[in-house]
């Protein structure tokens, strides 16, 4: 126990205050308070990390190399990792602070765009969980992702200021960081009879980490580190020249161009633009994880030991993004420790592996040749020999293949295609559900799977059930806890003890009663944030995600439409109250998503100006949602909405954690869907819609015929027309995009095809909601078979199958 009592707890945290924030606790602001308690963790962090140095011998160390870690705020996860969170509630109390308010404090860090990023810190959470010496390698950008503001329902973007006033969990490691080289040009010679390739003239950063502590839950032996890199410059001694010369604009701007490269977190996760400043990022915080890695490395095990490099590190690549670990890792072992193009080359592809996470074309990455070499000469020699010898190999493979030999290059079309580079240069190629590796197998990357079958593989998401249900849901977590004990907390397979529970109506009610319970706590953070009124009574249908085309919150827009246009012909059809809540952000740029979002608002400013039926019809739209918002959403929720075309969605997470807090899902057969159908059963989830198949064969003949389901559906027709009609009376042609979306581009998604469809389901739904029991059930059958979703059996699978690392399977703390 970190702390004995109460007493011991309190006698460490007024010590700290004063010793370290040089304050009393009468003269603390809730601020000081709140970076005391900080303080005071991470002291103790320092300590388990100290004491706990010689008794465990590190395995094979995992180095999660990614653009976005969405790792949420901290403070809260670890008193429940370290379970104090009892006794620093009372200490605090005992001593007049209330540790809500102190929580409130801390910023939700936003260094990343959703999935993606979420998942990586999901991977952290059980990377520590399970023991494994597995440490993440990111960004420290200066500004997250925008804060999103709703002005006139038009969605605002503000900076995301989170270090204004500075972030207590990171410490700086100035005497860590590490140089690295853009531009320049290479020249090579022969030096003791070897070609040697020397980089001159090149622009200098200084990487500088900062270090988050990664803690394990219930087991402080097991720290791990997220290390972030900042941007800094090297040579003070240029600024200073140009300040004495009095060219002070010169100074500041050169320091400005070097620091652009932790700037900023690019908002847009599937369209990049094609900017030299992301590449940059790109190189910059691989260059600066991988020499370090290799560096301690050497320290450890000695120069000599490379061949066994692959067997003690595991470098894996999160999406394209940190692709250039390849060639830098070839880069650093060959001009560097002056090993082979062969050696390297082996060690190189055994310590990379590769997870691709999107289907969606536009979000492959690809930089224009010339970039990539002006920008990063020697590692653009470096790609174009990997390309020429992979060739090499592929034409005597493949000689009369010519499909297969064009559509794996690296180098086409002008561009260097990452992708290609991930492939050929990993070990493993993974996709994050079953559907979505079938689709990378057959389709996508088809003809590399030809090349490489042995290299793909499946490794299914999963999220961290401790923070998404013990630590967000603690109503939920208690019951479950009397129910079956605490072992799920650990086990998320133990979950599926609830079964004997399904029949017992006592248990049923007061999951019921949990359910509502959070509502209310939803509905009142909503009030005093937004002023939004919620009833709890209603049935709460929630689709939090970006907003994206393809994830169609069109569809879910056209639904409550309907339902307006009936409650107006006949205000009887409405027979629950219904309350519709969407959230998420669309990229800057992207005008059909900041449409939806306009859309939606006015469509609940249509309903609430009708009383009759706004008291039972309601559409809200949270502002900025985030992890933190999520972690209030997901246990109040009743719906869950995954209803993107089916075959686009790689996998979802979301999904996941409405199911882990008993929300019902109503979804497509897409992405993880599929497989969290399979373990709920099919009368268990309420699934809709064109099959993955269904929609590509429609694609690939050509697409379908939206205007039949129009002529043929006039309850769907009236909604469609209202996109361009006199509908909402102030919104001009603003919503005409949408309609021309749908009606004169051929709606590549299936939204009218698979509406007929989407409006069945729900209607299902809300008839069953009249039944409390039966829903009840149902949703206790959902949080039961959610185990399989957690990120502990994921990470065991890249465990076992990928990194070859061990792990502990039991939890004992010795
Ligand atoms: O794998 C995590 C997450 C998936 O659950 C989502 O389905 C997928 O859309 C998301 N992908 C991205 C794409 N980023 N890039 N490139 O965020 O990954």
């Amino acid at each position: 126990m970190m702390f004995m009592d109460t007493e011991a707890f309190k006698e460490a945290y007024l010590k700290k205050l004063i010793e370290g924030e040089g304050i009393t606790a009468d003269e603390a602001t809730t601020w000081d308070k709140f970076v005391a308690l900080v303080m005071l963790l991470k002291d103790k962090i320092s300590y388990y990390r100290a004491v706990n140095k010689n008794s465990w011998s590190p395995g094979k160390q995992v180095y999660y190399f990614s653009m976005e870690f969405l790792i949420g705020k901290l403070l809260y996860n670890y008193l429940v990792n370290f379970k104090i969170e009892k006794i620093v509630k009372e200490g605090l109390f005992e001593l007049g602070i209330n540790l809500e308010e102190l929580l409130e404090q801390e910023v939700d860090p936003g260094l990343g765009n959703g999935g993606l990023g979420r998942l990586a810190a999901c991977f952290l959470d059980s990377l520590a969980f399970l023991g494994i010496d597995g440490h993440g390698n990111g960004i420290r950008y200066r500004y997250g992702l925008f804060e999103q503001k709703i002005v006139a329902g038009n969605q605002v973007e503000a900076a995301d200021n989170w270090l204004k006033n500075g972030y207590p969990w990171e410490t700086r490691k100035a005497h860590k960081a590490v140089t690295v080289k853009f531009k320049g040009r290479v020249r090579s010679e022969i030096q003791e009879g070897r070609l040697v390739f020397i980089h001159e003239d090149y622009e200098p950063v200084l990487a500088v980490p900062y270090d988050v502590p990664v803690i394990s839950y219930d087991n402080p032996r097991y720290i791990n580190n997220l290390r972030l890199w900042s941007a800094e410059t090297v040579a003070s001694e240029l600024d200073l020249a140009s300040f004495n010369r009095g060219e002070f604009k010169q100074a500041t701007g050169f320091k400005s161009e070097v620091e652009a490269i932790s700037y900023i977190l690019y908002p847009d996760d599937s369209s990049r633009a094609g900017r030299e400043l992301r590449l940059k990022q790109e190189y910059f915080f691989v260059a600066a994880g991988l020499g370090t890695i290799v560096r301690s490395y050497k320290k450890r095990y000695g120069r000599r030991a490379f061949p066994d490099f692959p067997r003690r590190v595991a470098v894996h690549i999160n999406d394209t993004h940190p692709v250039l670990c390849i060639p830098e890792l070839m880069r650093i072992l060959i001009d560097e420790e002056g090993l082979g193009w062969d050696e390297a080359w082996n060690i190189t592809v055994n310590t990379m592996s590769f997870t691709n996470h999107t289907v969606m074309p536009e979000a492959m990455e690809k930089w224009p040749v010339d970039m990539l070499k002006n920008l990063l000469p020697r590692i653009f020699m470096i790609i174009e020999e990997i390309d020429c010898r992979f060739k090499e190999d592929l034409k005597a493979r493949f000689m009369d293949d010519e499909e297969v030999i064009q559509n794996t290059h690296i180098f086409k079309d002008g561009y260097v295609w990452m992708t290609n580079l991930a492939i050929i240069g990993s070990s493993s190629v993974n996709g994050v559900a079953h559907l979505h590796t079938k689709i990378l197998k057959g389709d996508v990357f088809k003809d590399f799977y030809r090349v490489f079958g042995y290299k793909f593989n499946n490794k299914t998401n999963g999220v961290n059930h401790r923070r998404f249900l013990l630590a967000a849901n603690p109503g939920l977590a208690r019951l479950i806890t009397e129910a079956i004990g605490p072992n799920w907390q650990e086990d998320a397979g133990e979950l599926k003890k609830l079964h004997v529970l399904k029949e017992d109506p006592g248990f049923l009610e007061c999951l019921g009663k949990v359910k509502y319970d959070n509502k209310c706590r939803l509905a009142a953070s909503l009030q005093k944030k937004y002023g939004l009124i919620l009833d709890p009574s209603s049935i709460f249908d929630v689709q939090v995600k970006r907003i994206h085309a393809y994830k169609r919150q069109l569809l879910n827009v056209l639904k409550i439409m309907h339902l307006y246009n009936l409650a107006l012909r006949d205000p009887e059809s409405l027979t629950g109250s219904q309350t519709f809540i969407f959230g998420g952000k669309a990229a800057p740029g992207y005008h059909y998503a900041k449409t939806v979002i306009k859309l939606i608002h006015c469509l609940s400013k249509k309903i609430a100006q009708n009383p009759a039926i706004s008291s039972k019809l309601k559409v809200i739209f949270i502002e900025n949602f985030n992890v933190s918002q999520g972690e209030l959403i997901y246990p109040a929720a009743d719906i869950s909405e995954q209803i993107s075309t089916a075959g686009k969605e790689a996998s979802g997470t979301g999904n996941m954690k409405f199911m882990l807090n008993g929300a019902l899902t109503l979804g497509t057969l897409d992405g993880a869907n599929v497989e969290i159908r399979e373990a709920v059963g099919e009368e268990n989830i309420f699934i809709f819609g064109l099959t993955a198949e269904e929609a590509l064969t429609y694609t690939h003949s050509g697409g379908y015929k939206p205007w039949d389901e129009y002529h043929s559906n006039p309850d769907l027709k009236i909604c469609v027309d209202h996109l361009k009609g006199s509908f909402f009376e102030d919104a001009g042609e603003e919503f005409r995009m949408l309609y021309d979306s749908l009606m004169i581009y051929h709606d590549e998604f299936f939204i009218l095809k698979d509406f007929p469809a989407y409006l069945a389901k729900y209607g299902e739904m809300q008839e069953l909601y009249g039944h409390p029991q039966e829903w009840n059930k149902i949703s206790l059958l959902n949080i039961a078979n959610s185990g399989f979703f957690s990120s502990d059996r994921t990470i065991r699978e890249y465990a076992d199958w990928i990194w070859k690392v061990h792990y502990r399977t039991t939890h004992s703390k010795t």
